[in-house]
This record gives C-alpha cells, structure tokens and sequence, in this order.
C-alpha cells in the first residue's frame, strides 16, 4: 500500500517536471484562431508586425480565441468514415465537431469564414457547422493531419451517412484550416 502511494507521488511529480515550460517540451503552439463574434476569448489584439499570417488575410481582432493541438485533442473526438475526394476511396477522419470548438469560443454569429494558408476561404452558416457533425479532422487513418498535406486541420463533412449532404461537391472540405472568423450574417 504504502508502496503504491510512494509510487504514484513519485510518477506525479516525474509528470510535473516534464510537464514544464523547457524549450524541447513546452507547450504546443497554437494551430486554430476563432475570432470575430466570440465571447470565450483567451488572447488579445492581433499584432501586424508579428503576426504576418494573420495581416496578410487581413484578419484583424481585439480578442480570440487560440487552440493548441492538445487543447482540440482535450474536445470530445468524433469520427467519420467517408470517401474524400468525392468519388474517392473511404477513409476514417477523427477530430472535434465544430459545434464543440465554436461552443468553446462561444461563437454567436450566423456566418463563419473558414481560412487555410493557401487563402481558400469558404462562407460557411454557423448552423450548419453545429447541427451537420461536420469535424475539425486532425487524423486521417490514424495519422495526423500534417502541414503539406490536409494539415493542421481540415473540414470533414459525414456526406456518406446523411442523406441530405449526398453528393455534396469538396468546396467546403476546408484543409490547411489555422483561422475561423465568425460574423453577423
Ligand atoms: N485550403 C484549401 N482547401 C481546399 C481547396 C483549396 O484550394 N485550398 N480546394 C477545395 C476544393 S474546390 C476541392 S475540389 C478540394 C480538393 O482540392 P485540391 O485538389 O486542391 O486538393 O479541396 C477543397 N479544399
Ligand atoms: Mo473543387
């Protein structure tokens, strides 16, 4: 007994010191911003001149909210099995439902701009993100998402299980996704 409690304190505190702030381990880095009409904010003004990402597509804010990878990986995980490109072969996508991200950001808008590095954005209504289970897809058959492919993160849409997204074309099958920007209509 007593050596089963001296084995978990001594686990904990080998979990705390590697838990710490060192450069090799830190934390991840952001890889999706919610700005725009959000009210659970964890991050200020976007600042031009070190965040030249953001000033290239012109996304300017007060406040957002910021997600690490382990922060997305910490929401409830969905997966989806569907044919991607249309036409294409099945794969299994597994990452939080929109509904989830947008509910942590407290999203209130009726519209979200989704972006991807290359600058594809699609006008997408918030409503559709929350009720269809389209997911934040962060692995594609059990493989991350990576940036050069899908990655970081791509839109997944479950067009092989509900009828009414049935031949649903790619358009809105955002990959490369780092920004989403959530607007009045
Ligand atoms: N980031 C990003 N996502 C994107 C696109 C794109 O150009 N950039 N094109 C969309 C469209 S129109 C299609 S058909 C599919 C496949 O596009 P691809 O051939 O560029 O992969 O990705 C969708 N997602
Ligand atoms: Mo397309």
């Amino acid at each position: 007994m007593l050596r089963t409690i001296l084995i978990t304190l001594l686990a904990g505190f080998l979990a705390a010191c590697s838990a710490g702030d060192s450069l090799a381990s830190g934390p991840d880095p952001v890889m999706l911003t919610v700005h725009g009409d959000v009210t659970d904010t964890n991050r200020g003004a976007m600042e031009a001149d070190r965040e030249p990402l953001f000033a290239r597509y012109d996304m300017a804010f007060d406040e957002a909210r910021s997600f690490t990878r382990a922060e997305l990986l910490a929401l409830e995980q969905n997966e989806i099995v569907v044919r991607y490109p249309l036409g294409g072969a099945a794969h299994t996508f597994t990452g939080p439902r929109l509904s989830a991200v947008l509910g942590a950001a407290g999203a209130n808008g009726e519209r979200a701009i989704v972006s991807a590095f290359d600058g594809y954005q699609r006008f997408i209504p918030v409503a559709d993100l929350r009720s269809r289970g389209v997911i934040l897809a962060l692995t594609r058959d059990g493989a991350p998402l990576t940036i050069g492919d899908y990655g970081p993160a791509m839109l997944v849409w479950p067009r092989d299980d509900d009828a009414t997204l049935a031949g649903q074309n790619d358009d809105d099958w955002v990959w490369g996704v780092f920004a989403i920007e959530i607007v009045p209509e």
